[in-house]
């Protein structure tokens, strides 16, 4: 008998007072009763640590699995970092499984405090999402421990399900109507409207470079008027096609002028957007003051953000109302969380990063986070194909615009090596290709 069934033997009652939820007596006694539960069970460590790639959808997803000296016991953590994959598995592998190996399974913050200073520098994608693997499937063990779903960890529910905002798009105004109204059908009030991809490339005709030949031909142009131009047509066309009441988003995508950004947010006000996000690059933050004194449109800000250095300035002095950080470019869920308590003092609401470069165990850390915090704002999804609901079996579920995680203990999410192992990276590394305006600078992406 393992310290689990111990735990489902001690029963849900007992396993709540065990963790100290309810008291109902000292917690020498609660020490002792667990104590004796476990009584001559070792304490319970890491035994080993991997890094696991797939891409059944032909992104490339990074979770990590810890295992544990309870056969049969592990975790499961995302660390998916799509533009530079290989470069966190070996982060994984040569240097967080070695330094993790033997240690206590139980505590998080220890292990987490201590991982993150074990490079001296730190704060960067890479170490970041190798720690947020470890992290989260320290999570998902406990979860698994206390025979709980992690969200009741984390306080319980604030909600009985996920909010979620779905992407809709098209290279012209019928079509995103269309797509629109497709979404509203399929339940979703919160919709994320594109023209074309970031900075609507498609409508950029001049490429001077290219006829001078500068940069590479895989280099695509993006123009900034045009862009802007679409963008307010398309707010305009399709509140008038879709009415007053559904929610619209919109991604900048940092990839205008800030003074740009300023202006076109200016622009989408009377179309009443639920918010507009990046319309900064990380590197422009400074921007956000003379935006805030300008508009009051909703705005969103932080998928590219690694250091606490980008966001709790932004989130103390109320500069925006959504933190979008992409929960393993931070450093994990122990991480996420304390952004979101930061926020509540300060009424910035979450709206994590959730798109299809966020593996299933990913998108459920998202959830139970967003179940379990007040200041919930909304959450991105994708649909997982049958093919990764083959590789990761537990992947939440959305019904009308809701997503659901599975309830059970720990994330819900298990992989399947075997499966994962089909589906190796694309042949491309997986950089961004280069974007540049029309005389050929570069754009951030
Ligand atoms: C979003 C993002 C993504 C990113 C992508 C980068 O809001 O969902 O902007 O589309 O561009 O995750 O790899
Ligand atoms: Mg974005």
């Amino acid at each position: 008998m393992n310290r689990r069934d111990m735990v489902k033997g001690v029963g849900f009652g007992a396993a709540v007072g065990v963790l100290g939820f309810l008291r109902p007596t000292t917690d020498t006694a609660v020490a002792q009763t667990y104590s004796k539960a476990t009584q001559g069970l070792p304490p319970l460590k890491i035994t080993n640590i991997k890094a696991i790639l797939t891409a059944p959808e032909r992104i490339r997803l990074c979770v990590v699995k810890v295992e544990t000296s309870e056969p049969g016991l592990y975790g499961l953590g995302c660390a998916t970092f799509n533009q530079r994959p290989l470069t966190v598995v070996a982060a994984v592998n040569e240097y967080l499984a070695p330094f993790a190996k033997g240690r206590d399974v139980d505590n998080i913050e220890d292990l987490w405090q201590n991982a993150y200073t074990s490079s001296y520098w730190r704060n960067g994608p890479v170490l970041n999402n190798a720690l947020s693997g470890l992290d989260q499937a320290l999570w998902d063990i406990k979860g698994k421990r206390a025979n709980m779903p992690v969200y009741q960890l984390l306080g319980g529910k604030c909600r009985f399900a996920v909010d979620c905002y779905t992407h809709c798009g098209g290279n012209d105004l019928k079509g995103i109507e269309e797509s629109v109204k497709k979404a509203m059908e399929r339940g979703f009030r919160h919709i994320r409207i594109q023209c074309g991809g970031y900075g609507s490339p498609h409508l950029s005709k001049k490429a001077d470079y290219k006829d001078a030949g500068f940069g590479a031909p895989v280099d695509s142009p993006m123009a900034v008027r045009p862009y802007i131009e679409a963008t307010v047509e398309m707010f305009e066309h399709v509140r008038s096609a879709c009415g007053k009441e559904v929610e619209l988003l919109h991604d900048i995508h940092e990839r205008i002028p800030p003074i740009e950004a300023i202006n076109l947010c200016k622009r989408l006000e009377p179309y009443h957007p639920f918010f507009i996000e990046d319309p900064f690059a990380p590197e422009d933050i400074g921007y956000f003051k003379m935006l805030r004194q300008q508009t009051s449109v909703p705005i969103a800000m932080g998928e590219l953000f690694n250091s606490p250095h980008e966001w709790v300035g932004l989130i103390s002095e109320r500069l925006i109302d959504f933190i979008r950080v992409h929960i393993s470019q931070v450093g994990g869920l122990s991480v996420a969380r304390k952004i979101a308590t930061l926020g509540e003092w300060f009424n910035v609401r979450s709206a994590w990063h959730g798109p299809g470069d966020v593996s299933p165990v990913g998108h459920a850390a998202n959830a139970h986070l967003d179940l379990a915090i007040w200041n919930f704002g909304i959450q991105e999804s994708v649909s997982f194909s049958d093919k990764t609901q083959e590789v990761f079996p537990g992947c939440p579920t959305i019904e009308n615009g809701y997503m659901h995680i599975h309830e059970a203990p720990g994330f819900g999410v298990d992989l399947n090596e075997e499966l994962a192992a089909k589906y190796p990276l694309p042949a491309n590394p997986g950089y961004w290709d280069p974007v540049r305006r029309p005389d050929g600078t570069a754009v951030r992406p």
